[in-house]
């Protein structure tokens, strides 16, 4: 096995024609390199003459998006390969095969998806998902009850739990998401124009409160494997079908943090969606599906959820009456205040959304940022008395009605 080095194309090529059962001997393979995120390569391999093709992911031992200045494990590759096994184990409709994979090399092999559209992408667009919420639902009930002390042996989870030991890509979280909003740090990136909502949250110590009780849940709560970065960009659509892809910032953590992310990244297209729709409306219908789509997420995730626990629960302690309740009530109390950081760190902090950046006109993108600062720090500031779905959105209407 070679050392590691980034692939070039012509070597991307050649792996690809070594994996078994894809390409034939006489295929003619190209390949570009596509990778439009933070961290890593990606390789789009297709034969000029079938409709066969495949995707070779590679980390690159630093964060892309900032440079080698910013260095991170490789051993992020291994982790993401394994989390995609396991995710596609428990749910083989919604997540991508893996076909081949190199931990030395950092590369995984898998399933293209490229007839599928990046649903932050889709949602922008105003691409309408019937099927989403359902689908997201299934996958976060199945991957997180059965990979939590409610589902599996919990001697086996603890050794799992190890293999899923993720600083790295946890300390981009911790520090991106649960610090830097709330400091001044050189991390944030924020346009002039919203200087005075960045200067708020460094100094609203009420919220920081908050944010501390919802970061040492992140830091010290291992309640299931999680994918741990769970926003419409690692999330690939059709109208009829979903893929989750991109688990390498998978760790074990609160169950309410997938949750969260898949919240408030609707949240963010919800407030968005001035910038993408002129006609009042299109836009009013959006916003309203987008706001169903929330509590459709929700819904979909603790049905499964609850009926997983019915038949499938290893733990006899949690057979007793009212826990079941219990759990299912602090899952959506964390959502709700992961929801809001989420939300906050995509406005003034380093890594932001094309939702709400791609939007042409100054004053409606930052009418939009202002309104998911307003969200978000709703969310947080009340995220501990929540107690429904419905809840949560006459929360985040009665915020942007005020
Ligand atoms: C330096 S990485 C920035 C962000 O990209 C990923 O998608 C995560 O959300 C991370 O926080
Ligand atoms: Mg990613």
């Amino acid at each position: 096995m070679p050392a590691y080095h980034p692939l070039s194309v012509e070597e991307a090529i050649e792996l690809a024609k070594s994996i078994s059962g894809h390409f034939s001997a006489d295929s003619d393979l190209s390949c570009r390199e596509i990778g439009d995120g933070n961290l890593n390569l990606v390789f789009h391999v297709t034969d000029k003459h079938s409709d066969k093709s495949i995707i070779i992911k590679q980390a690159v031992p630093y964060a892309k998006v900032v440079g080698e200045s910013w260095p991170l494990s490789l051993d992020r590759a291994r982790i993401e390969r394994q989390a995609l096994q396991i995710q596609h184990k428990l749910c083989p409709d919604l997540v991508p095969e893996v076909y081949a994979y190199s931990d030395e090399m950092a590369y995984t092999v898998m399933e293209d998806l490229s007839r599928f559209t990046i649903m932050r992408k889709g949602l922008i667009e105003g691409g309408v998902y019937p099927n989403f919420a359902q689908h997201i639902g299934r996958f976060m009930a199945n991957t997180l009850f059965y990979t939590s002390d409610l589902g599996m042996n919990q001697q086996e989870k603890k050794v799992l739990a190890g293999q899923f030991v993720n600083p790295d890509l946890c300390k981009i979280t911790e520090d991106l998401i649960f610090e830097d909003p709330y400091r001044d740090s050189p991390n944030n990136n924020y346009s002039d124009a919203i200087a005075d909502e960045a200067k708020a949250l460094r100094n609203d110590t009420q919220l920081h409160f908050e944010v501390a009780l919802l970061r040492d849940k992140f830091l010290t709560r291992g309640q299931a494997l999680l994918h741990g970065d769970l926003h419409t960009g690692s999330i690939f659509v059709t109208p009829d079908s979903t893929m989750v892809i991109d688990p390498e910032f998978a760790y074990y953590g609160p169950m309410g943090f997938d949750i969260g992310a898949v919240i408030a990244n609707l949240l963010l297209n919800y407030a968005s969606q001035p910038g993408w729709s002129e006609d009042e409306t299109i836009l009013s219908g959006r916003q309203q599906r987008l706001l169903n789509m929330c509590t459709d997420v929700w819904k979909h995730f603790e049905n499964n959820f609850r009926q997983l626990w019915d038949k499938d629960l290893q733990d006899e302690m949690s057979r007793t009456p009212g826990y079941q309740d219990h759990y299912i009530a602090e899952v959506l109390r964390d959502a709700a205040g992961f929801a809001g950081c989420k939300m906050i760190r995509r406005i003034v902090g380093l890594s932001h959304v094309a939702d709400i950046e791609g939007i042409k006109n100054d004053e409606i993108r930052e009418a939009s940022q202002r309104k998911s600062l307003a969200i978000g720090k709703a969310l947080v500031r009340h995220h501990r008395s929540i107690s429904s779905a419905e809840q949560l959105i006459q929360l985040v209407q009665q915020t942007v009605h005020e």
